[in-house]
């Protein structure tokens, strides 16, 4: 018999497809009546796929008395509760590796864009303001500035190596200092907001601990300072982020992730020196199909080598 598989989020076609090949897959994403279906099937669900972005919700876990295992389908565990996991000897797996030159990509993408106002610039043509010589403000130089990178793992390392070629000098804030890598450590985010020009947050989130990046940290990267994260919206303070775009205590956003997504601050919708993404760092064809094999295979090993004998 195919085990019982609760799919939260609407995944690509492919890891779809290779869900049903093996699996009796259940979607309450998709039923009329999410709630009912997952009453019904909740008893036999021996593994939960879900995004980083989304999770496991907490109610969840309590109805799920068969549950052995939940697919992350990305790297985010922030929503995914580890504590209980391992209290009830549940294996949680990830997708590390094949994503991290993607949203690296998209961290500097974020910043050029800003900088250099191409999504500014992009709506002047489209709007025709162009040949009516309306005036579009000049752009600033990315080359130069000090960039800083708050967490230095996989990801916070390949967007310091993506930055090099522009950056005057990048340093960052970990948790600990990194061995081995010729950037300078800053023991707080306090200390690499002041140092920078440029801020990246590639931290891990964490919903329950308040957020790193607050209205001291916005003051100290200042007004012609740059914020970009591709990490969570738990990470920053967003209502304090809104105040220092719109009072100019710092120059510029670029988002990709937010505190309740997808909900949007109405505020930002309306400013010129933010460039908003829809969750977009590990959206590529390349990472989504190697994420979804990898999705796959976690599921795979679990179910052929972990509990293919204490289970009919
Ligand atoms: C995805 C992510 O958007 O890796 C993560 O933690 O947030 C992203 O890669 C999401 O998990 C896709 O389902």
């Amino acid at each position: 018999m195919k085990p019982d598989v609760l799919q939260l989020k609407a995944l690509s076609p492919q890891l779809e497809a290779g869900l049903e090949a093996a699996y009796t897959v259940h979607r309450p994403y998709r039923a009329a009546d999410p709630e009912a279906l997952i009453g019904e099937v909740a008893s036999k669900i021996r593994a939960v796929v879900t995004g980083g972005d989304l999770g496991v919700p907490t109610e969840l876990w309590d109805r799920l008395p068969a549950l052995e295992t939940v697919a992350v389908h990305g790297v985010g565990l922030d929503k995914v509760d580890l504590d209980l996991a391992a209290a009830r000897g549940i294996a949680v797996t990830t997708t590390p590796g094949v994503l991290t030159q993607d949203v690296a990509e998209l961290a500097i993408g974020l910043w050029l864009s800003l900088s250099r106002r191409l999504v500014s610039a992009d709506r002047y043509v489209r709007e025709g303001r162009w040949p009516k010589g309306e005036r579009l403000p000049l752009a600033w130089r990315a080359s130069g500035r000090k960039v800083g990178i708050l967490g230095l793992g996989q990801i916070g390392k390949a967007i310091a190596a993506m930055a090099t070629p522009f950056a005057a000098s990048i340093a960052y804030h970990s948790r600990r200092p990194v061995e081995g890598v010729p950037y300078a450590y800053h023991a707080s985010p306090l200390a690499l907001a002041k140092a920078v020009d440029v801020l990246f947050l590639v931290t891990p989130g964490d919903a329950g601990t308040p957020p790193l990046i607050d209205a001291a940290v916005l003051k100290a990267l200042g007004e012609d300072g740059l914020l970009i994260n591709v990490a969570r919206g738990s990470v920053v303070d967003e209502a304090a982020l809104v105040a220092a775009l719109a009072d100019g205590t710092i120059a510029g956003a670029g988002l990709d992730v937010f505190e309740d997504e997808p909900n949007v601050p109405q505020a930002l919708l309306a400013m010129e020196n933010v460039v908003l993404q829809p969750h977009r760092g590990s959206a590529t064809v390349e990472a989504r199909s190697a994420m979804a094999a990898l999705v796959l295979e976690n599921l795979e090993k679990h179910f052929t080598t972990t509990h293919s004998s204490s289970r009919p």
